[in-house]
């Protein structure tokens, strides 16, 4: 899955696909690059980011998703948790939604059921402002695992089919690195829960933290930086059983995705 950010402060490439042009050739690169769909996204989650309102979001987004939805032929993900941005994002041809907050908003289950897309349940805790703190667990994997089984039994109560669910451990949302560690090591008992699992490594602080020590001083490319970092998460997500990545390097990861799922299934 290629991340495609059309915003002005996403964490590692803010402002780069803000020109709806721009960004819908960039999501055509992605598809060239080897991706098989492409997550557009208008509001970033980056800890700290400020709320956008639904019609920004809207003004950002909808013109992407028609232009792609015209000439991609791979599949279109709308990261949103808006239900009015999702009900837009579909109706011109996005046909995937993608909720970090795990459908917190009862109307974005009934949007999602309504359309008849499936849907990537992730997990967090409070929001961009406040889940840096939130991130206060006495054993992460149980309980991000008990916390996606509640956002999940709401979409299936709210009518979303089993089959058109998919979820996520939200690396980095309300986890402090050590927490993103054991997400990632321990992703086994994610697919136990018996749907599809996305996992977002791609480029996230957790990699600057085991990697970065001692360079806060010097500038730091976090696109450049961080990729072998999340090579190794990508290898490690994939032979853990992870069914789709979201990542910005596409022409990068899909070579390490197709390497690490090689070995994984030999005899
Ligand atoms: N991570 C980000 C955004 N959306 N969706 C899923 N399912 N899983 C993730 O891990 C995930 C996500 C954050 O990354 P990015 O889009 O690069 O940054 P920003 O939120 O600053 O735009």
């Amino acid at each position: 899955m290629g991340i495609l950010n059309v915003t002005p402060d996403s964490f590692s490439d803010g402002s780069r696909y803000l020109d709806p042009a721009r960004a819908a050739r960039r999501g055509l690169e992605m598809e060239r690059e080897g991706a098989d769909i492409i997550d557009a996204g208008a509001e970033s989650t980056r800890p700290g980011a400020k709320p956008v309102s639904a019609a920004e979001e809207m003004r950002r987004l909808l013109p992407v998703v028609e232009r792609l939805a015209k000439q991609l032929s791979i599949p279109i993900s709308v990261d949103t948790s808006k239900p009015e941005v999702a009900r837009a994002a579909v109706e011109r041809g996005a046909t995937l939604v993608n909720d970090v907050t795990g459908l917190r908003r009862p109307a974005m289950a009934r949007v999602v059921a309504r359309a008849g897309v499936p849907v990537i349940v992730m997990h967090m805790r409070g929001t961009p402002r406040t889940m840096r703190r939130l991130a206060n667990y006495r054993r992460v994997v149980p309980e991000v695992l008990a916390e996606l089984k509640r956002s999940v039994r709401r979409g299936l109560a709210a009518g979303i089919p089993r089959e058109m669910v998919l979820i996520d451990p939200g690396i980095g949302f309300a986890k402090g690195p050590e927490d993103s560690l054991a997400l990632l090591k321990n992703l086994a008992a994610f697919k136990r829960m018996g749907f599809p699992v996305v996992v977002g490594p791609s480029r996230k602080s957790f990699i600057g933290h085991v990697l970065d020590a001692g360079i806060e001083d010097r500038p730091f490319d976090i696109a450049q930086g961080r990729l072998f970092g999340t090579a190794a998460a990508v290898a490690l997500a994939v032979a853990n059983g992870a069914d789709i990545v979201r990542v910005h390097d596409v022409a990068e990861m899909r070579q390490v995705a197709d390497m690490a799922r090689a070995v994984a299934c030999s005899s």
